[in-house]
């Protein structure tokens, strides 16, 4: 920073000020007049960018890596994580969110394990997984949403001969910036829990309460994670079919919420279901989100940029950055951290008065595997 800049509205002479900052330098003391502008943005300026990563070119490497590398103590998990190319090589989809392709081979066993960080999985492709969640088995089929709460032990099994996937999305940024990221391994005996006594005992255990909300949820905070652990893609279904009947708008929005509480169902992260079926309003919102295809193809426009997709793509919508949906029908999972501006009492929303004006295309090269803007 050059002197004559930071001081324009300084007093004393160059040399002066030049000790000045000298000192300052050699006293780990930063001034904040000379970093106020980069510092305190009028709007939010997230290092991570719009970017979609398709099913087809994550679906192959998943399989490639099922043939390659056995799952088991040490890697853990078979996951693929969303690494967006704006933040400097960390593997995180957003600045507080991890999002991933998780996948299980036949008869694969994922071993037991607990974190502090929360985790959601929804869906996608597959049938015979379960994840066991502190001793409850929740079986696992294309469109379900399974929790796992922070600190709860989970293992995930596929007893059956078909290669599972599905996407995990994880509050880690965010715990990692709480400097909170705590994890222990299975103690045993053996690499997973007990073959579980229970099966889906969450969601046979009547927890009262509507286990789905309109767009917003502004019931209490509530620090507890839901104790319903399963939401089963048919009720979701009929959820959605339901509200969309009784309005016309080309977005249909449900919340999961925790039913005990009318809260997000974890403490740090949102989850919703988009129904598209026609061309939304263009909305910005403060924080961070990764969206999932479940089912329909169509495109998005995240600041200009156009993004088409289709089932199993994910892309990412970095804080208020403008987004609009189009397609005759499609379902999209939406993971945000939303429930964490809100204890903070700083969620806010913008709908645009007009469409975005489309200045570029998203496309992946399925060759290089680069994404590029045109
Ligand atoms: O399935 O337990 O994507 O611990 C990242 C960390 C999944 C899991 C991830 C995890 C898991
Ligand atoms: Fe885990």
């Amino acid at each position: 920073m050059n002197i004559a800049e930071t001081s324009a509205f300084a007093v004393g002479s160059d040399g002066e000020l030049g000790a000045l900052y000298e000192g300052l330098e050699a006293a780990e003391l930063q001034p904040l007049w000379t970093i106020t502008e980069e510092l305190l943005t009028p709007t939010p300026r997230p290092a991570a960018v719009p970017w979609l990563w398709t099913f087809s070119t994550m679906k192959p490497l998943a399989r490639e890596a099922i043939r390659l590398v056995p799952v088991g103590r040490g890697g853990e998990r078979r996951v693929l994580a969303l690494r967006n190319p704006g933040l400097g090589g960390r593997p995180y989809a957003v600045g507080t969110l991890w999002g991933a392709l998780q996948c299980l081979g036949p008869r694969e066993v994922a071993p037991a394990h607990r974190h502090t960080p929360g985790a959601v999985r929804f869906v996608l492709e597959g049938e015979g997984v379960w994840t066991t969640v502190d001793g409850d088995a929740c079986v696992m089929r294309p469109g379900d949403l399974i929790l796992t709460p922070s600190m709860q032990w989970h293992d995930h099994t596929n007893s059956g001969d078909q290669e599972m996937f599905w996407f995990d999305g994880l509050d880690l940024p965010m715990v990692q910036a709480m400097d909170g990221v705590f994890f222990e391994r299975w103690p045993g005996p053996g690499e997973s829990q007990p073959r579980p006594a229970e099966r889906n005992a969450s969601a046979a255990r009547r927890v009262e309460g509507p286990r789905y909300t309109d767009d917003a949820v502004t019931g209490p905070l509530s620090p507890q994670p839901s104790q319903l652990l399963i939401y089963r893609w048919p009720e979701t279904a009929a959820e959605l079919e339901r509200r969309g009947r009784k309005s016309d708008d080309p977005l249909v929005t449900i919340e999961y919420t925790n039913p005990r509480t009318g809260s997000s169902v974890l403490p740090t992260m949102a989850c919703a279901l988009h129904r598209v079926r026609g061309h939304s309003q263009a909305v910005r919102r403060a924080g961070n989100a990764v969206y999932v295809v479940f089912s329909g193809q169509g495109a998005s426009v995240i600041d200009g940029q156009r993004f088409s997709w289709r089932p199993g793509d994910m892309f990412v919508v970095p804080s208020w950055s403008a987004v609009e949906h189009i397609a005759t029908q499609a379902d999209l999972f939406v993971l945000s951290d939303e429930p964490v501006l809100r204890a903070l009492g700083i969620a806010r929303r913008q709908v645009l008065p007009e469409p975005q004006q489309v200045t570029g295309e998203f496309h992946r090269s399925p060759r290089s595997g680069e994404g590029e803007i045109r």
